[in-house]
C-alpha cells in the first residue's frame, strides 16, 4: 500500500489577533542573554539575524528599542577592511549574504560613513563572473541567491555602473525553467525562494518584462495549499516565510490579487505564538526573528492592519525594508502593473 503523504495543516480556528506588541517585545528580548542555546547556534548567521529582527521592529516604528551604537559598533566588527565584505559574525568569513544584511542595516540607520563603502563595491564588483553570474566569496559557489544579494547590495549604495548589469540580467533569465520558475542556477529546480531572488534582481535592473510573467504568477499562485498558506515547491508542507517569497513575487509581478489573501492572512495570524510573541513556520512551532520578520512582511503587502496602538509600517517588496527608507534613497525598482488572471 502506498504510504500517504502529509503537504498541508488544519489551522486553529479563529486565529488570534495581530498581537504586535507582543512581537516587538519578543525581537527587542531576542539576543539579549547571549548564554541561550539558540542564540550561540545560530552565530554562523547574525549578521541576517540582526537584518531580520531589526527590520521586523522598524516596520512596527520600535528600532529605538536596540542601541544604535551597539548595532553599528557590530556592523564595524564584522568589515572585512581587506575584501571590503561582511562576515556573519566576528572571526567568521565574509561572503555577500552577510554584506547585504549590513548595507540593509546601515541603510535603515543611514549610517554609510560607519564603513568605507568603496571597498564594499569593490568586494562585489569582484565576485562578478563572466557569464553574469556571482560568486558568494573566495571560494566559487554561484548562485542565484548571489545575484540578489550583490545587485541589492550596489543598487542600496547607489554603485549599479560597478558592474555589467545586462549580463547579471542575462544570467538571471538563463535560471528560467520549463515551468515558468527560476532555480539556484541553470537547469535547477525551481523554488519559491529563489524566484524572489530571480524577480527581485530583474525588478532592481528594470528587467521584469523580460520573463513570461503569466507562467510564473500560475506557478506562484499554485503554491497556495487549502489551510492558506503557501508552499515552497510542490508536495511541501506550508511555511510562512514563503507568505513573503511568494507574496512579494506576485507583488512585483502586479499578480498579488491571484491569490485568496483572506485565507493567507489566516495562516499568517495562526502561525503566532500568543504568549511569547513571534512567528513561528507554522502553528504551534517555536517561533524565531525569520519567520515573524516574513510573517510580518507578508501582512504588510497585504496592507493588513488589526491594531490601534502599533501599525505596521509599508514594507518595499524587492528590498524587503521599510518603505520609507528605500524612498529617501530614492531607489526605484521596477513593479509591473496589476491586472486581473488571465
Ligand atoms: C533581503 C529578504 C532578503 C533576502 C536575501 C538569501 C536571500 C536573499 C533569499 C533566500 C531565498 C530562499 C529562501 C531560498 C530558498 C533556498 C532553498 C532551495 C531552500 C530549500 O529549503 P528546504 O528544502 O525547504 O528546507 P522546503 O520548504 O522546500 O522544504
Amino acid at each position: 500500500m502506498a504510504a500517504s503523504l502529509s503537504t498541508d495543516i488544519i489551522l486553529p480556528n479563529p486565529p488570534p489577533d495581530l498581537l504586535l506588541p507582543k512581537h516587538a517585545e519578543f525581537l527587542s528580548r531576542y539576543g539579549t542573554s547571549k548564554e541561550d542555546y539558540e542564540y550561540c547556534m545560530t552565530e554562523f548567521l547574525r549578521m541576517s539575524g540582526m537584518y531580520w529582527g531589526l527590520t521586523a521592529l522598524s516596520l512596527m516604528d520600535k528600532l529605538d528599542s536596540v542601541p544604535p551604537s551597539d548595532v553599528i559598533a557590530f556592523i564595524q566588527d564584522c568589515f572585512d577592511e581587506t575584501t571590503g565584505g561582511f562576515s556573519p559574525a566576528k572571526d567568521h568569513d565574509p561572503h555577500v549574504l552577510y554584506t547585504l544584511s549590513a548595507v540593509q542595516i546601515i541603510a535603515m540607520y543611514d549610517e554609510f560613513k560607519a564603513v568605507d563603502c568603496s571597498k564594499i563595491v569593490s568586494f562585489i564588483q569582484s565576485l562578478q563572473q563572466a557569464d553574469g553570474s556571482f560568486f558568494g566569496d573566495q571560494y566559487g559557489e554561484v548562485d542565484i541567491r548571489f545575484s540578489f544579494c550583490a545587485v541589492a547590495t550596489l543598487s542600496l549604495l547607489k554603485k549599479l555602473d560597478a558592474i555589467n548589469a545586462r549580463k547579471a540580467a542575462d544570467f538571471i533569465l538563463s535560471c528560467q525553467n520549463f515551468d515558468g520558475g527560476f532555480g539556484s542556477k541553470p537547469g535547477s529546480e525551481s523554488h519559491a525562494g529563489l524566484i524572489y531572488c530571480a524577480v527581485g534582481t530583474l525588478s532592481i535592473l528594470k528587467e521584469v518584462d523580460r520573463i513570461n510573467s503569466d507562467l510564473l504568477g500560475w506557478w506562484l499562485c499554485e503554491r497556495q495549499l487549502k489551510s492558506g498558506g503557501f508552499n515552497g515547491r510542490p508536495e511541501k508542507l506550508p511555511d510562512v516565510c514563503y507568505s513573503w517569497w511568494v507574496l512579494a513575487s506576485l507583488t512585483i509581478l502586479g499578480r498579488q490579487d491571484w491569490i485568496d489573501q483572506k485565507a493567507l492572512i489566516k495562516f499568517i495570524l495562526s502561525c503566532q505564538d500568543t504568549s511569547t510573541g513571534g512567528f513561528a513556520d507554522r502553528p504551534g512551532d517555536v517561533v524565531d526573528p525569520f519567520h515573524t520578520l516574513f510573517g510580518l512582511g507578508a501582512l504588510s503587502l497585504l496592507g493588513y492592519q488589526d491594531e490601534k496602538l502599533l501599525k505596521l509600517k509599508k514594507i518595499n517588496p524587492v528590498f524587503c525594508m521599510s518603505q520609507d527608507i528605500i524612498d529617501k534613497l530614492e531607489i526605484e525598482v521596477q513593479i509591473l502593473p496589476g491586472g486581473g488572471a488571465s
